[in-house]
């Protein structure tokens, strides 16, 4: 890196979106301002990077603006090309990202709505969840990681929203959705990628993680 890179990320500490660009920035060994905002009073500058969504995580690199957790991932790795986070393989790379967004747009919304359903309408849609879930672990087949022996850009994504959000979320409302017998090569995943120091550095801290998940979820509730 030279001297005068300037690299600034707006998120916020609960926020998988922008956990997991501080995992990527770090596997880099890119070092970085962190700003923590407030979305309840969202801070002017905030509101002038992202005009758009009015959204975190917001990447800053020498002045140049990058927003959507995604398109920041890419931009990161395409910056920074040391360590690659996506696959190089071109089939492997969309593969990657079709997944990313089974996660980020299906699995976060049917998790998400989940939270504010009462039991009944809740065991409809854990079970579509936990059908989409299957899918995303095959792709584990033979793997330690979705990015093969190391972290990648798919292990970011669905390590920062599924074990490290989601599940935490359903925990706080005391439901199992994935269990052990049903996903043994999930569950392995989850545990190597506990291993991963940069990992550990990265996820909101647990009990705190579960309260804030509950308050989303009475929020979510009265909606
Ligand atoms: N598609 C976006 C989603 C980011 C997102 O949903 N951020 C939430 C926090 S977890 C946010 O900033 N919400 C503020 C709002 O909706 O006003 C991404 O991948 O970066």
């Amino acid at each position: 890196m030279g001297k005068q890179e300037e690299v600034k990320l707006l998120g916020i500490w609960a926020s998988p979106f922008s956990r997991r660009i501080e995992m990527a920035l770090k596997l880099k060994g890119v070092p970085y301002d962190y700003l923590e905002e407030d979305l309840e009073n969202k801070s002017s500058l905030l509101l002038a990077l992202n005009p758009i969504h009015k959204k975190i995580p917001v990447l800053v690199h020498n002045g140049k603006t990058i927003i959507e957790s995604h398109v920041i991932l890419e931009y990161i790795d395409e910056t920074w090309k040391h360590n690659p986070i996506l696959p190089q393989d071109p089939f492997h790379r969309s593969t990657a990202r079709i997944f990313a967004k089974l996660v980020d747009e299906q699995i976060v919304n049917l998790g998400f709505i989940s939270l504010a359903k009462t039991e009944k309408g809740r065991d409809v849609l854990i079970e579509k969840t936990r059908e989409l879930i299957k899918c995303l672990e095959k792709e584990l087949a033979g793997n330690d990681y979705f990015g093969g022996k190391t972290v990648g850009y798919l292990d970011l994504v669905a390590g920062s929203m599924i074990p490290f959000c989601l599940e935490r979320a359903w925990e706080g409302m005391g439901v199992e959705v994935i269990t052990e017998k049903m996903f043994p090569r999930y569950k392995k995943w989850v545990k190597k990628l506990e291993e991963v120091e940069i990992v550990r550095d990265c996820i909101p801290p647990r009990e705190k993680h579960i309260e804030h998940m509950n308050i989303m979820g009475e929020k979510l509730k009265s909606v």
